[in-house]
């Protein structure tokens, strides 16, 4: 196999200028030349086709390839022998393990023979439901090694959640383990698991149980099968299956402003082209350096930039089984000092959380070896910003404000790392091959000058842009590509100021950010109407400390109900079971009506204003069925 070669690191802001002219000039000379540098089973024949209006996107067809080979193979000659994987457990005693690149190569080739002697192979569908432990980064890489699909869902799902994502897309095997540790919880992976089963999972034929903690676990003998049984006698090699640039490579569900959570789907040629460029782009990764990202592998930060980005650039990549604050909230400072982190990357809700246990935490650990830090998930507060360039960074050290999402696989605005003017609150200028568009929303208009405000667009495809939504092409289009022609519409509004430089506002529709996890306020509704004293609900974000946002519940509940603390229990004890403790409401108010508009909308504008205690500012009520309902609610507040 060729040996590794890799895409081109940028390294002034100048360099950034030019290379991004290039990129808009000649998008398909710019990516076939990244394209280049990875291992092809054959070459593409054409570079780009697409159509926004379908949507159709499709990068480097006619190419095949297998996306492990770049994360490994082509490693293998000259870096071996390097950490792959360094996992850092939940307990600060507990043993760290160093997967070098042949190791890594290795246990993902048994586990893929084992899923084929599974009956597993490509196209079929793999659910993951597993913590953060190595078996979970070598089984998602041995599932992309046959060619079968990864659906991860975050283990702090509920059953009911994680059967809706497993019969959305027909999975053939749950991937589990036992129980997982994480701070001081115990949690029993494997019982949420046989309670989805319960609730009904039909295409399910195999759970494979990875054995973490060692603790008993009910068993049926029908359905589960011991990971290390398979596992450990397979051979160290395992031929991979050559797949089309455009076939699936993950679905990953995220929540949308109506309905259930949606399979976001991503194929491998443009993913792997994609996540590797703006890693090393965006963290001005070295051989060498040691890179972590404190996301979950069920999130798409941990996707893109835990293990496929970093490995496919032959990196050293930090897996963390814990939490920030356990044993205390200096964890995540004495991890980068016992590993000489080099680029650290985090979300803001984390960031806000330690900076709210002081000082003395952060203080003490040696971080001399950080070169660049970065953020996601939400927009980072001035304050949580300073603190994290101050505090981590020692004032010296560039922050790299990330902004993307799940449908669009990598970073897409973000400075990179020490080249890029940096702004507090600025995610800053978008990545080569990124055209962003500022638009109108009344008119629909790009809006062209600087500083101006408005939908946060993109106007030509990417690599790694989303291809569909599982099972629903339809709602792929009219979500991301009917509000503005012609562009992809992300959801966010954004703002230009005079410089360019793009600062994200947040969400324009019905979707609340809380802790850096996207909540449908629609989805949190249908859980609190399942309760049966419930008659009606209203979701809405209000800004909180260190969430960013949190759930606000306006509730209308049965006259015969008693508008207690016990009912609020009750409710939030059913948005735990339907999808899980993510999306529980942090407030909850008994209402007896909602403000709604002549057409029967709830106002939720008005909601939000009362919310967030800014009732001095709730605008225009004139259109209101109902006024009194906002005294009412005003006065209500909780
Ligand atoms: C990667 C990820 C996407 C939504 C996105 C936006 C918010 C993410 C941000 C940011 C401001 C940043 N978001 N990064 N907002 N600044 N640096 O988080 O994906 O879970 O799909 O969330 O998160 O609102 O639309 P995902």
């Amino acid at each position: 196999m060729q040996s590794v070669d890799l895409p081109k690191k940028i390294n002034s802001f100048r360099a950034y200028q030019d290379t991004y002219q290039r990129s808009v000039s000649d998008p398909e000379g710019f990516w076939a030349e990244q394209a280049e540098t990875f291992h092809w089973h054959q070459k593409w024949d054409r570079v780009l086709d697409w159509d926004f209006s379908k949507p159709k996107v499709e990068w480097f067809g006619g190419g095949t390839l297998n996306i492990t080979e770049n994360c490994l193979d082509r490693h293998l000659e000259s870096r071996g022998d390097q950490t792959a994987i360094l996992y850092e457990p939940n307990e600060p005693g507990g043993e760290v393990i160093n997967l070098t690149y042949r190791q890594l190569h290795a246990e993902v080739c048994k586990v893929g023979n084992a899923l084929r002697s599974l009956g597993i192979g490509k196209g079929d569908r793999i659910c993951f439901y597993m913590p953060m432990v190595p078996e979970l980064a070598i089984s998602v890489l041995a599932c992309a090694r046959i060619g079968a699909i990864h659906s991860v869902v975050f283990a702090g799902f509920s059953a009911q959640a994680l059967a809706d994502r497993v019969n959305d897309a027909n999975c053939k095997i749950i991937v589990c383990s036992d129980y997982n540790r994480r701070g001081n919880k115990n949690i029993p992976v494997k019982e949420v698991v046989d309670d989805a089963i319960a609730l009904g999972c039909p295409s399910v034929e195999i759970v494979l149980v990875h054995k973490n903690t060692g603790e008993t676990v009910a068993w049926n003998d029908k359905l589960d099968v011991w990971y290390h049984h398979r596992v450990d006698e397979q051979p160290l090699t395992c031929a991979p299956e050559v797949m089309n640039a455009e076939d699936v490579l993950f679905i990953l569900y995220t929540s949308g402003s109506t309905g259930k959570p949606k399979g976001v789907v991503h194929t491998c040629g443009g993913y792997m082209v994609y996540t590797a460029y703006s890693f090393l782009n965006v963290f001005q990764y070295e051989p060498g350096d040691v890179y972590w990202c404190t996301a979950d592998i069920g999130w798409i930060t941990g996707h893109s930039y835990i293990l496929y980005g970093p490995l496919l650039c032959g990196a050293t990549t930090l897996m963390f089984e814990g939490v920030p604050t356990y044993p205390d909230a200096s964890r995540f400072w004495q991890v980068c000092a016992k590993h000489r982190v080099n680029q650290f990357y985090t979300a803001p809700t984390a960031i806000r959380a330690l900076m709210a246990r002081g000082n003395k935490f952060v203080e003490g650990h040696d971080l001399s070896d950080l070169k660049v830090i970065g953020s996601v998930g939400e927009p980072i507060n001035e304050e949580a910003w300073e603190w994290y360039h101050e505090h981590v960074g020692k004032g010296k050290v560039p922050v790299v404000d990330t902004w993307w999402q799940t449908e669009t696989g990598g970073m897409m605005i973000s400075g990179l790392g020490g080249l890029s003017p940096q702004k507090p609150t600025f995610a800053g200028y978008p990545l080569p091959g990124i055209q962003m568009a500022l638009v109108d929303k009344n008119t629909g208009e790009e809006l062209m000058g600087n500083p101006e405000s408005g939908l946060l667009c993109v106007k030509f495809p990417w690599p790694s842009i989303l291809r569909t939504t599982w099972g629903d092409h339809e709602r792929c289009r009219t979500t991301y590509f009917t509000t503005v022609a012609g562009m992809y519409f992300t959801g966010d509004g954004a703002r230009r100021d005079a410089d360019g430089m793009y600062r994200i506002v947040g969400r324009v529709d019905d979707v609340i950010n809380v802790s850096g996890h996207r909540m449908g306020t629609a989805e949190v509704e249908n859980a609190i109407n399942e309760h049966e004293g419930v008659i009606e609900s209203a979701v809405v974000g209000y800004p909180h400390e260190i969430k960013g946002q949190g759930i606000y519940a306006y509730v209308i509940v049965a006259d015969n109900v008693a508008h207690d603390d016990a009912l609020r229990e009750e409710i939030i004890a059913m948005v735990r079971q339907e999808i899980g403790p993510i999306a529980k409401p942090d407030k909850i108010q008994f209402v007896s009506e909602l403000p709604k508009t002549r057409s029967g909308k709830i106002m939720r504008r008005i909601l939000r204003k009362v919310a967030a205690g800014e009732v001095d500012q709730l605008g225009d009520t004139s259109t209101l069925l109902n006024p009194e309902a906002v005294q009412e609610v005003i006065d209500g507040v909780v």
